[in-house]
Parts: structure tokens; C-alpha cells; sequence
């Protein structure tokens, strides 16, 4: 069985950049049903098998490739974008600050490449700070596809579907992209990129 994650915090403890009733809906009924529709594309699997089985989804037969790629995605996805959240103010540790300047010129530039990138992704898909081979870059990708699938290590994901925003920010995505910045998970982040 694939599991649904607890939220790492409590749902209110991001106000007021990411409201309580997006973050319960967004949980508890978004993730909940990816999770849902995943055990029943890929029964007796689970979530030690997740990342292996989103890196080789083109191993899976044509049946069930479409559902575990939007479920599997999904909840890949979302499991990563809860734990990159945090109510505390972190910042990047020193050795992704100096990857990110390497990469980007430095961590305002990246920012401003990131939030471009967010802005202007149409419908609904996810921004993504993702590594290559121990290379920094950014991505975006459609629906519920992962980085993975493309044979990258996210590291740091945005979700811009409008279920993540439109209760409180409604068409405003900027605004929410501007108050995600706020409650990213840096030391989360940094640990993930030390990981590599
Ligand atoms: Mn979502």
C-alpha cells in the first residue's frame, strides 16, 4: 500500500501565506486521492518503490502508465512539496547558496528565474529546482509529471494547480508564488541537495 503522508505541521501554521482550509483540502482530499488512485493502478506495491517506479515508468505496461504517472506523480509530488514547506524562517545552507550562485549568478537571480518560470507556466504543472548529475537547474513540467521521469533529482518543487492557491489568492498567482517564498523548507532543501 501507498501511504498518505501527515502533514509535517499543523495545517494553520503557514498563515497567512498558505491558508488552513487550501492546506486541509489540499491534503486531505487532493494527495488523499492521488494516494487512493494509486494503490489501485499498482496494488502490492509501496512507498519504498515510489522514486523506482516514477524513474522507469516506461517499464510499466501501456495500461496502467497514464494512472501511475498522474497518481504516482501526484503523490511523489505532493509528499515533497509538504516537507519543503515550514512555519519556521530558514535559509539555504552554504554549499546550495554557492551551487545556486555558480549556477544562477546568485540567489536573487534564481529567484527571479524561478518566479518567472512559475508565472508563466500555463494550466496546471509544477516549477521545479531539480539536480542533474550534481548540476543545478530549473524545471517545469505538465499535470502531475515528475522530475524524476525526466531523470532529475528535484529538490525543491512549487505547485502552481490552481487547488494550491485559488481559495485565498484566487486568479492572483503571483501574489501566491511571492508568499510561498516565505514558508520554503530551506533547511529541508539544503539537506536533500547534501544528499546528492
Ligand atoms: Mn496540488
Amino acid at each position: 500500500m501507498f501511504i498518505l503522508p501527515d502533514l509535517p505541521y499543523p495545517p494553520d501554521s503557514l498563515e497567512p501565506h498558505i491558508d488552513t482550509q487550501t492546506m486541509q483540502i489540499h491534503h486531505d482530499k487532493h494527495h488523499a486521492a492521488y494516494v487512493k488512485n494509486l494503490n489501485a493502478a499498482l496494488p502490492d506495491h509501496d512507498d519504498s518503490q515510489l522514486e523506482e517506479v516514477l524513474r522507469n515508468l516506461h517499464k510499466l505496461s501501456d495500461g496502467i502508465q497514464v494512472q501511475v504517472k498522474n497518481h504516482g506523480g501526484g503523490h511523489h509530488n505532493h509528499s515533497l512539496f509538504w516537507q519543503s514547506l515550514s512555519p519556521k524562517n530558514t535559509s539555504p545552507e552554504k554549499k546550495l547558496l554557492s551551487a545556486i550562485g555558480s549556477t544562477f549568478g546568485d540567489f536573487d537571480t534564481f529567484r527571479q528565474k524561478f518566479q518567472s518560470a512559475a508565472t508563466s507556466l500555463f494550466g496546471s504543472g509544477w516549477v521545479w529546482l531539480v539536480a542533474d548529475q550534481g548540476n543545478l537547474s530549473l524545471l517545469s513540467t505538465p499535470n502531475q509529471d515528475s522530475p524524476l521521469t525526466l531523470g532529475a533529482t528535484p529538490l525543491l518543487g512549487l505547485d502552481v494547480w490552481e487547488h494550491a492557491y485559488y481559495l485565498k489568492y484566487q486568479n492572483r498567482r503571483a501574489d501566491y508564488i511571492d508568499a510561498w517564498w516565505n514558508v520554503v523548507n530551506w533547511e529541508r532543501v539544503s539537506s536533500r541537495f547534501s544528499q546528492l
